[in-house]
């Protein structure tokens, strides 16, 4: 069985305690490799390199232009191995390959992308700034933060690594890796290709691990200057604990429960087709899911309708297997969790539409019936909390201003969608939902140029876009006293 190590000052090496853990493929409940178990002592030395990598200048001192060349290289080798990063990460997570497929194409643009940037940064003189008085000349710089903290979660194992790796090398950071420990595999991939491409030692550095062992470690961890995390709520307030004792920059982008507002004006193929791709994508576990349906009351039942027919004709199976659009969930703690939720919107007045539990045929593997519940009470569970699987809860409602009361009373607010064929309408609806990604006639479509977070408890900062480059930098101010007499606050001005 295939056996990961840890990636550290450019070296491949097993963990220091020699434990292992076993990666089990969801669609088979088998595991099918062994995972290295990093702790505390692997997590400082990899911080150690990477702050070595950092102070030595030997990548933040680096033209942008050099920087960018290197992360093109990744590109290209992610490229180049994307069938076996997909095959790879289909097994380990469960999602259909089509959809990993297209995580890995991503994830190699998200690297050029940020190559870009870094070179358009190197290009730019730093901003000189009139302060009013003629004696000083002012300029801001913006300098690599430093060593990059990330810690990221099993749902799209790889491109969350990269939605934060690809930015943070572009600016000049170091960093350290620790991926789920759900779903590592494709991140050590990752890490052989930056290897490859040339990028110096301790630069990058993979620590596979638990939270509790691992990401704890890396979180409490002196020597970081900013963690960025992706994950549950509960885990992203421990990483801001943590920070909060260092004095360390975070970003956290959490959960959601995303509101999505269809008006009654729209074609009902349209919105069914979104509706589905907005739980149903990558298996409802994800954090921008669409979960929470607003359909005007005029074509309430006819839309659930077709909805229902269509959501029963998803292909359910192992993400390897063709056609499948909707694979296990990740893992059996994630399954019992959702299996869990199900049953308790069972127990309120929710009307169970379709779904609700295993599918006949399936008797091994996470896998989950694609789930509606309609007429939903919405101080459930259901409607209120982050289920993160196949569950769609869908309402009806009269008018604009109700839909839009519904749609933010959430402690979330992550993404939220509207539909209509009238944009003025869309305009104005989208104005008033408070979350940080707005889709306008469709949903989860994500774009690297675009910055990505939440408002609310979704969390703190952005990734993607400039946005998301930005955060990785410092500003400075040096400002100079540029004149010949004395600043004479306590001496006397000379001639
Ligand atoms: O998340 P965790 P879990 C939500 C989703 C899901 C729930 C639980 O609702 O059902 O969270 O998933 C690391 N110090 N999201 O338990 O624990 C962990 O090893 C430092 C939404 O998997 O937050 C992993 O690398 N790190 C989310 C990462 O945190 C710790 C995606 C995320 O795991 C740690 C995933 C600790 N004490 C889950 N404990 C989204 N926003 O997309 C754990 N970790």
């Amino acid at each position: 069985m295939q056996r990961t190590s840890l990636y550290i000052d450019g070296k491949f090496g097993a963990p220091e305690n020699r434990n292992y853990f076993p990666a089990v493929n969801p669609a088979t409940e088998e595991p099918f490799a062994e995972v290295a178990a990093g702790q505390a002592p692997d997590i400082d030395r990899a911080v150690r390199a990477a702050r070595r990598a950092f102070d030595s200048g030997d990548w933040s001192g680096l033209d942008g232009r050099q920087r960018a060349d290197m992360l093109r290289r990744v590109a290209q080798g992610i490229r180049t191995r994307q069938k076996e990063i997909a095959l790879l990460e289909t097994r380990d997570n469960g999602k259909p390959i089509p959809e990993a497929e297209w995580d890995v194409g991503d994830a190699a643009f998200c690297f050029d992308y940020y190559a870009d940037l870094a070179e358009e940064q190197a290009g730019r003189s730093p901003e000189e700034v009139d302060v009013g008085d003629p004696r000083f000349q002012a300029r801001i710089l913006r300098e690599p933060l430093g060593v990059v903290g990330a810690i990221t979660p099993w749902n799209f194992p790889l491109l969350m690594a990269v939605w934060k790796a690809a930015p943070a090398l572009a600016a000049g950071c170091t960093i350290v890796l620790k991926p789920s420990e759900l779903c590592s595999l494709s991140c050590h991939l990752l890490a052989e290709v930056i290897d490859a491409a040339g990028v110096p030692p301790g630069v990058f550095n993979l620590i596979t691990g638990t939270g509790p062992e691992a990401g704890q470690a890396l979180a409490d961890h002196p020597l970081v200057d900013k963690m960025a995390f992706t994950g549950s709520v509960t885990t992203g307030r421990k990483v801001m604990q943590a920070a909060s004792a260092g004095i360390r920059t975070v970003s956290l982008e959490l959960g959601g429960k995303s509101p999505f507002v269809i008006f009654e004006d729209c074609d009902i193929d349209k919105a069914v087709e979104w509706i589905l791709f907005g739980i149903f994508w990558n298996k409802g576990e994800v954090c921008s899911a669409t979960s929470r349906v607003l359909v005007q009351r005029g074509i309430f039942e006819r839309l659930l309708d077709r909805l229902r027919s269509a959501t029963e004709a998803i292909e359910i199976g192992s993400g390897e297997a063709p056609g499948v659009k909707l694979g296990p969930l990740v893992s059996k703690g994630q399954y019992d969790k959702v299996l869990g939720t199900i049953e308790t919107g069972k127990l309120t007045a929710a009307r169970l539409v379709t779904g609700g539990g295993r599918p006949a045929n399936l008797d091994r593997g996470y896998f989950l019936n694609p789930t509606i519940f309609a007429d939903v009470p919405t101080d459930s569970e259901i409607w209120r909390e982050e289920i993160f699987g196949p569950v769609l809860c869908i309402n009806a409602f009269d008018t604009e201003q109700q839909a839009l009361d519904l749609a933010n009373d959430s402690k979330y607010g992550l993404a939220a969608a509207v539909m209509s064929d009238d944009l003025e309408r869309c305009e104005r609806v989208a104005a008033k939902l408070r979350a940080g990604i707005i889709w306008v006639n469709c949903s989860q479509p994500t774009f690297t140029q675009v910055p990505w977070g939440g408002y609310k408890m979704s969390g703190i900062g952005r990734e993607l876009g400039r946005a998301g480059f930005d955060a990785y930098f410092e500003t400075k101010q040096v400002t100079r006293f540029d004149h010949n007499e004395c600043w004479g606050w306590y001496l006397d001005a000379q001639e």
